[in-house]
């Protein structure tokens, strides 16, 4: 490829960046910027009237978080396009955004923010710094089932250089069950969330619950944050929130965030079942003999494919 045409896309830039490195807090793969700040996020002063989207990474964060944010502006389309996601909703422990040329941190643009805020975290439950638990924040969380979200995180980690090369498919899905990616174990993670919804005010959503059907997923939004919206503005939420809306709306596709959309596009597929078409026979038997074993403790399922 011509050399002009590299920088006109920006391929050469993005082939120049270094990759991001990971490191642990309490057992933990983050981010090593994270880890590098983790007192001062630990540290966190929450409000009480602060909302928190949280979610392992890939399990349909960014869907929910244009829902709440379509819901807390009545369904006003204009409103919630005035920036994109991140900037709108601070992602708490992220500690370099390259929007524009300039960096922002969660926390610094959490703080900045005025209240009420709505924040993104992909922290473990034992994670979240202790204010937001004292201060009864209300919390989201969204799960996906773990195939799928494996696959999009492999997908997510080639085009996104702030975290590590994924390696090869048969690589990363070892390093996956492992739980050496950043934000440690799925299981560990979903599980963890799980438990402490008993005595917390945690409204816990599936991503498969989302597409069979959004409406009365929304609704479930909707009551937990004590709003009251016409069927009208239900709808619309639903339409300004589905797949090829979002992935066609630049506040919510991250094309304006630096990735390489030519690898993978961040809104790459949003289905269930992809895994179907990444997993080998032996990768499925592997994966299922440890999934079970793994959630042999826990109450929860998961929907694997329609
Ligand atoms: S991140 O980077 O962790 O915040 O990513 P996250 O937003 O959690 O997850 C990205 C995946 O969610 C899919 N997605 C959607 N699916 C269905 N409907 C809507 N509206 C939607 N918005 C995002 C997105 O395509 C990613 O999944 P994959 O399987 O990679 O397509």
């Amino acid at each position: 490829m011509a050399k002009d045409k590299v920088e006109e896309t920006g391929e050469l830039e993005w082939a120049l960046l270094p990759r991001g490195e990971i490191s642990q807090v309490e057992g933990i793969f983050l981010e090593k910027n994270t880890c590098n700040i983790w007192d001062k996020i630990w540290n966190f002063q929450a409000k009480p009237d602060d909302l928190v989207i949280a979610s392992y990474p890939k399990a349909g964060t960014t869907w929910t978080q244009e829902i709440v944010d379509l819901i807390q502006n009545n369904g006003d389309i204009e409103k919630s396009r005035w920036a994109s996601i991140p900037l709108r909703q601070p992602f708490l422990e992220w500690t370099i955004w390259e929007i524009s040329q300039n960096n922002f941190s969660g926390l610094n643009q959490a703080n900045a923010m005025p209240s009420p805020r709505t924040l993104k975290t992909h922290l473990p439950v034992q994670l979240l710094p202790p204010s937001f638990w004292e201060k009864n924040c209300k919390i989201i969380y969204v799960a996906r089932n773990a195939k799928d979200t494996m696959v999009s995180y492999y997908h997510f980690q080639r085009m996104n250089k702030t975290l590590p090369d994924p390696g090869s498919w048969d690589e990363y899905f070892k390093t996956f069950l492992a739980g050496k990616v950043a934000w440690g174990s799925w299981y560990d993670h979903v599980k963890g969330w799980w438990r402490k919804k008993d005595s917390h005010p945690i409204l816990y959503l599936f991503y498969e619950e989302m597409i069979t059907d959004p409406k009365r997923e929304i609704r479930k939004v909707m009551e937990f944050l004590g709003k009251d919206l016409t069927e009208e503005v239900l709808d619309k939420i639903v339409y300004n929130t589905s797949f090829d809306v979002m992935k066609n709306n630049p506040m919510t596709n991250y094309t304006n965030v630096r990735m390489n959309h030519n690898i993978s596009p961040f809104m790459r597929k949003g289905v269930i079942g992809d895994w179907k078409n990444q997993f080998t026979e032996t990768q499925n038997k592997q994966f299922n003999e440890d999934y079970e074993k793994n959630m042999a403790d826990t109450s929860l399922s998961f929907c694997m494919e329609l």
